[in-house]
């Protein structure tokens, strides 16, 4: 008697009751439900990072026009063209998988590569904001810097910032949002994985009085970072910075509120950028939504990206940390939690300038190499 299907009950459903059912399923199916059954139980889609990092061979797309990609929405891409135009293309699929930042350099094409790829206009429509995409990207020229941070879990291991820079500015108010010491501590660790000039930026300084000398960077200061102070409103230590953007890529990074898109402003003021106020708890609104890239006639470009709540450093080199604490002694760099970091009589053994960066350290260190911190999960 042929069986009858209850609602809701599938085929597939009906067929896993024969005996023979499993037995046709070949090796590479079960491994499939093997690794769904675990993601199941961690909730956590595990991604490798190095893998994250790999780009394909661009080699068979060499003859095709270069662009930057100066903005990433979710569905196109922004892409600066040699003659400084701005054109909205599409991501081929040849790219899937990959992860496209600003600053990248592409290889793109007008002509529709791929059978499914979206049919351009035939007309040229308006060129840049609003417009609908005119070309499809089908490759990535290799990175000469990357600018990460780290994910919240193996789901995410990389978080990218930008592709191409040569300078990190990592812009701190004196006050509104308070200005966070850590936060600088973490910013030069991802400047030295990516090999980018650091530069600690001072921003809001009229806020305070002249008389403050700002001790929380002392650390930094008796390092060699430079430190500019500067207040976008007033126009003040401005100069200073427009040398330091001849034919550079600098990104700006901080928290939200902190004033990038108004330094940005004040020193480009072409780019006209949306800037915000703040929450009655002191903090920006979020007012910057995605990192955008802006050439500047000075033949620099500045990248003003959206404000940060945290910097994680999950997954970086533990050895970097040498350069980020130099004052403090090898013994302590090698075996930071060797050291009780809330003992009188250690740390006058140890007898630091600033004891309180001893906990920075030790915070650093566990972070680096924490898997999964959300999910409590070790794999
Ligand atoms: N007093 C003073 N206020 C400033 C200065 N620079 C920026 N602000 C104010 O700070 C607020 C936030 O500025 P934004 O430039 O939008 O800050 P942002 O860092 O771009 O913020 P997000 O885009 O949210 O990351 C605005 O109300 C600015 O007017 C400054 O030099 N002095
Ligand atoms: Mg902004």
């Amino acid at each position: 008697m042929p069986r009858r299907f209850r609602l809701g009950q599938s085929r597939e459903a009906q067929d896993l009751d024969h005996r023979e059912a499993y037995t046709r399923e070949r090796g590479g199916e079960s491994k499939r439900r093997q690794r769904q059954a675990e993601r199941l139980e961690t909730g956590i889609e595990s991604h490798d990072a190095q893998a994250l990092l790999r780009l394909p061979d661009p080699s068979a797309w060499m003859h095709l026009p270069e662009a930057t990609l100066i903005q990433r929405h979710s569905q196109w891409v922004d892409l600066e063209l040699a003659d400084r135009s701005v054109m909205r293309a599409t991501l081929g699929g040849k790219l899937k998988g990959v992860r496209l930042v600003c600053g990248d350099r592409v290889r793109y094409s007008t002509v529709p590569l791929e059978p499914e790829a979206p049919q351009f206009p035939p007309s040229p429509p308006v060129r840049g904001d609003g417009g609908s995409p005119e070309a499809q990207v089908v490759a990535v020229m290799p990175r000469k810097t990357l600018l990460k941070r780290g994910g919240g879990d193996d789901r995410e291991p990389w978080q990218f910032i930008c592709a191409n820079a040569d300078e990190l500015w990592i812009c701190a108010a004196v006050v509104d949002p308070p200005l966070r010491p850590g936060l600088l501590e973490r910013a030069q660790v991802l400047a030295l994985d990516a090999g980018l000039t650091f530069r600690v930026l001072v921003t809001k300084r009229d806020r305070a009085s002249k008389k403050d000398t700002l001790p929380e960077l002392d650390p930094l200061r008796e390092q060699g970072v430079p430190i500019h102070e500067t207040s976008a409103l007033k126009g003040e230590g401005l100069d200073p910075l427009r040398g330091f953007l001849q034919e550079r890529v600098v990104v700006l990074l901080g928290h939200s509120g902190v004033g990038k898109s108004t330094l940005v402003n004040a020193l480009h003021p072409e780019a006209a950028l949306r800037t915000g106020g703040l929450t009655r708890f002191g903090t920006g609104k979020q007012t910057t939504t995605a990192a955008r890239w802006l050439p500047l006639h000075s033949g620099g470009t500045l990248v003003d990206t959206p404000g940060i709540r945290s910097l994680s450093v999950r997954g970086f080199d533990r050895a970097l940390l040498g350069q980020v604490f130099p004052e403090l002694p090898e013994e302590v760099l090698k075996d930071p939690l060797a050291f009780d970091a809330e003992d009188e009589g250690t740390l006058d053994r140890l007898d630091l300038a600033y004891p309180e960066r001893l906990q920075s350290l030790q915070r650093l260190w566990l972070e680096m190499d924490d898997r999964n911190p959300n999910q409590n999960v070790w794999r």
